[in-house]
C-alpha cells in the first residue's frame, strides 16, 4: 500500500531571475496565460508534477467506480439502476481521458496502471470509505462529486492544454452526477422517517472525508506553491475547501438535515461559514493505507489488472504481427 507520508519537496519556487533562459521563457508564457501543449518545451519538474497529478486523478476516477458499482445490482428501481450505471460508466470514461492526457507527457498507461496496483501511486482518500446503505449513493453524488466539481472547475483553465480540455467534458458530467445525488437525497428526505434517518446517517459519515478530499491544509501542502506558480493549481486547498463548505450548508438546510459539525456557523466578518477542526490524523492514516477499504479497493484493482493480462497480451501480439507485416510490405517506388 502507498505508505509515503507527505514530505516537503525542499524546493523553493524560483524567481524569474534565478531561472535559466529556457525556463524563464516558459514561466513568462505561463504568466501571460498561454496554454502549454505536449510538444512545447517544459521543465522536467513541470512534466513530472503533471504526470503525478493527472495520473492520480485518473486512478481516482477508476477506483472511484468501486464504492458505487457495489450498489448497481441493489438499486431500488429500474430508473435508479440506469442512472447509477450511466454514472459509473462516466467515471470509467473520465479515467480514460485523463490517462490519455497523462500519456501526452511521455508516460504509458501500462506504467501508470502498474504503479497503481503496486501501491506506488495515489488515488483520492475518499474512495477508501465504504458505501453501507443506498443513501450513501446519494451522499457520494451530493458531497463527493460536489467536492470534485469545485476542485475541477478551475482545472479547466489550468496551464496544460490536454488536461484543461479533458476537464471541460468531465466537469459537465460531474455536474449531472452531483445533481442526481442531491435529487436522490431529496426523494429520501421527503419519504419515511426511516429514509430520512438513513440520509442523516450517510451524511454524518461522508461529511468529514469529503472535506478532506481537497488535500492537506495550505501550510502542509508541499506542492501548492510551485503548482500555483505554474498555474496548474489556480486556488489553494483551503480556498476550495471553504467554497465547498459555503455551498453545502444551505443545501443541507434545504434537505432538512444537519451537518455533523457543532462548530459550523456563519461568520459575518469573513462572509464564510467557520467550521470545526479536521481530523488530519485520519487523513494521513488513510493515505498510509489504513483506511477502512484501502485493501479491498487495491485488491479489486489488482484482480482486474491480472484478469485482463491475457487480453492486453493478445492485443500487443496482434499489433506486433501487424507492424511486422507492414515492415515486410514491398515499398512503392
Ligand atoms: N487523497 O501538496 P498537496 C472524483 C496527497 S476525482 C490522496 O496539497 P497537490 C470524481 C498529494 O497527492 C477525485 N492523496 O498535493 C469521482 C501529495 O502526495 P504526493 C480526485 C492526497 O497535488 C467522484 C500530498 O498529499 N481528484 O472524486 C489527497 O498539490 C465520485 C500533499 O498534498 C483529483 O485528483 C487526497 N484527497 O494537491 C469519481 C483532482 N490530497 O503526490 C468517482 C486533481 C492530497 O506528493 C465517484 N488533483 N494528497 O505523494 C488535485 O487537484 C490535487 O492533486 C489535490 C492535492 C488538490 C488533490
Amino acid at each position: 500500500m502507498y505508505a509515503q507520508m507527505v514530505k516537503s519537496t525542499g524546493q523553493p519556487v524560483k524567481t524569474l531571475d534565478e531561472m535559466d533562459p529556457l525556463e524563464r521563457a516558459f514561466q513568462e508564457r505561463i504568466n501571460a496565460n498561454e496554454m502549454i501543449e505536449p510538444k512545447d518545451f517544459m521543465p522536467d519538474s513541470y512534466r513530472q508534477t503533471l504526470i503525478r497529478q493527472i495520473s492520480q486523478h485518473a486512478n481516482s476516477e477508476i477506483v472511484g467506480q468501486l464504492p458505487e458499482g457495489n450498489w448497481i445490482t441493489r438499486a431500488p428501481t429500474l430508473e435508479r439502476k440506469a442512472i447509477l450505471l450511466a454514472k459509473v460508466q462516466d467515471e470509467a470514461g473520465h479515467g480514460l481521458y485523463l490517462y490519455c492526457a497523462a500519456e501526452t507527457l511521455g508516460i504509458s498507461r501500462e506504467e501508470m496502471s502498474q504503479k497503481l496496483v503496486d501501491g506506488k501511486a495515489r488515488y483520492s482518500s475518499i474512495f477508501n470509505y465504504p458505501t453501507l446503505t443506498w443513501a450513501d449513493i446519494g451522499a457520494v453524488g451530493w458531497l463527493v462529486d460536489g467536492a470534485a466539481i469545485i476542485n475541477q472547475v478551475p482545472l479547466q483553465r489550468c496551464s496544460y492544454g490536454p488536461y484543461s480540455r479533458a476537464m471541460v467534458r468531465i466537469c459537465k458530467e460531474e455536474s449531472f452526477h452531483q445533481r442526481q445525488g442531491y435529487a436522490m437525497l431529496q426523494t429520501l428526505c421527503t419519504g419515511t422517517d426511516e429514509q430520512k434517518a438513513m440520509v442523516q446517517d450517510a451524511v454524518n459519515r461522508w461529511w468529514w472525508p469529503s472535506i478532506m478530499m481537497f488535500g492537506p491544509p495550505d501550510q502542509e501542502s508541499v506542492h501548492s506553491a510551485q503548482s500555483e506558480a505554474w498555474k496548474i493549481k489556480l486556488y489553494s486547498n483551503d480556498e476550495l475547501r471553504q467554497k465547498f463548505v459555503n455551498q453545502c450548508v444551505p443545501q443541507a438546510d434545504h434537505l432538512g438535515i444537519s451537518l455533523p459539525d457543532p462548530d459550523l456557523k456563519w461568520n459575518e466578518e469573513t462572509g464564510n461559514y467557520d467550521f470545526g477542526e479536521i481530523n488530519w490524523d485520519e487523513f494521513y492514516s488513510v493515505l498510509q493505507g489504513n483506511g477502512p477499504c484501502n485493501n479491498e479497493r487495491l485488491g479489486a484493482r489488482r484482480k482486474a489488472w491480472e484478469d485482463g493480462r491475457w487480453f492486453r497480451d493478445g492485443l500487443a501480439a496482434h499489433q506486433a504481427k501487424q507492424d511486422d507485416a507492414a515492415r515486410k510490405m514491398p515499398k512503392v517506388a
